[in-house]
C-alpha cells in the first residue's frame, strides 16, 4: 500500500490511516481504491469484526484529489475503477468508525459520511468546500448530509463552501463525541474494542438494519427487520447461555 497504512492494534481491530500528508490526505484514485482493498480485506478476514479509519493531525481528507482534475476532466467522475471503490467503502458490512482531526472536506466528508461512527478531535474542521471550485458533493454528500443533518444545516454546508468546527459537528449530529486531538484515534479504538467483543454476526446484521432505515419505507425496513430477528445463530443461543452461566460470551461469528 503506497497511500495509506494498514495495522492490527488489537484483537478483532484493524486501523487504516490515509497517508498522503503532503497532499493532507487528498482522495486520490489510488488512495480511494487502496481503501476499499483494505475493506474488502477486513470483511474477508473472520478475525476482523471492527475498523478504525483516520488520517494525521493536520486532516482527515481535504477531499477529492483537485490536481487530479485537469487531467482526468469530466470523465474521471464516472471511472469505473474510482466508482467501484466508492461502492465497496459503501458496502463495507462490518462497522466501520471514523476518527477525525483537522480538515475533513468535500470527498473527504463524504467518506465520513459512509462510516457508522464518527469521533472529532477538537481541531477538526468539517466542510463541503466544492462550490468554491464550481463543482458539489458529487459522491453521495448531496443525499447523505441532509438525510443525517437535516435541509436547512446541510445546505448551508454545501451552498456556503464554509467549514464548521468539532463542537458544531457535535451538536448538528456529524460526530458522536469530541475528543482532545491527541486521544481521537485512542477514543475510536476504544469503541471499536468493545464492539469487537460482540457478536460479529450481531453486529453486522445490526448496522445492516439500521442502514436500511435510510434506504427503504418503513413497512419494508421493520418487515425486514423482523425477518432478521427470527435468524437464529450460534452466537444468539452463545450469548444467551454466557448470561446464564454468569461467563463471558465466546462468540465465532456463526
Ligand atoms: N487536492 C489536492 N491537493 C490538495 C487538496 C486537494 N483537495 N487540498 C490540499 N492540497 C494540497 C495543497 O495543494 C498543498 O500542496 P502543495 O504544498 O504542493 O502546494 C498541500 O495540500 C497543503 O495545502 P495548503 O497549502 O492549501 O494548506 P492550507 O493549510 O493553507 O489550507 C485547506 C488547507 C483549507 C484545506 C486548503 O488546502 C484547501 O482549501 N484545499 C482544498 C479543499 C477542497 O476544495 N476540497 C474539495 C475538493 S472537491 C471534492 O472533494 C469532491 C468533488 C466532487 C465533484 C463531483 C462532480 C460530479
Amino acid at each position: 500500500m503506497e497511500t495509506i497504512k494498514v495495522a492490527r492494534p488489537s484483537d478483532g481491530v484493524m486501523l487504516i490511516t490515509l497517508d498522503r500528508p503532503k497532499a493532507l490526505n487528498a482522495l486520490s484514485k489510488a488512495l480511494l481504491i487502496e481503501v476499499a482493498s483494505a475493506l474488502e480485506d477486513a470483511e474477508a478476514d473472520n478475525a476482523i469484526r471492527c475498523v478504525v479509519l483516520t488520517g494525521d493531525e493536520r486532516a482527515f481528507s481535504a477531499g477529492a484529489d483537485i490536481k487530479e482534475m485537469p487531467e482526468g476532466g469530466i470523465p474521471m467522475w464516472a471511472e469505473a475503477g474510482r466508482l467501484k471503490a466508492w461502492k465497496s467503502i459503501e458496502r463495507f458490512p462490518k462497522p466501520l468508525i471514523a476518527a477525525v482531526n483537522g480538515y475533513a472536506l468535500g470527498g473527504g466528508c463524504e467518506l465520513i459520511l459512509l462510516c457508522d461512527i464518527v469521533i472529532a478531535g477538537e481541531t477538526a474542521r468539517f466542510g463541503f468546500p466544492e462550490v468554491k471550485i464550481a463543482a458539489f458533493p458529487g459522491d453521495g454528500g448531496t443525499q447523505r448530509l441532509p438525510r443525517l443533518i437535516g435541509k436547512f444545516r446541510a445546505m448551508m454546508m454545501i451552498l456556503t463552501g464554509d467549514f464548521i468546527d468539532a463542537a458544531t459537528a457535535h451538536d448538528w449530529g456529524l460526530a458522536v463525541e469530541v475528543t482532545p486531538a491527541g486521544r481521537t484515534v485512542e477514543r475510536a479504538l476504544e469503541i471499536a474494542g468493545t464492539i469487537a467483543q460482540n457478536s460479529p454476526v450481531a453486529t453486522q446484521m445490526a448496522k445492516a438494519e439500521v442502514l436500511m432505515s435510510f434506504e427503504k419505507p418503513l413497512d419494508e425496513s421493520l418487515s425486514m427487520e423482523r425477518q432478521m430477528l427470527l435468524w437464529q445463530t450460534e452466537d444468539h443461543d452463545e450469548g444467551i447461555a454466557a448470561f446464564i452461566e454468569k461467563r463471558k460470551p465466546r462468540y465465532t461469528g456463526r
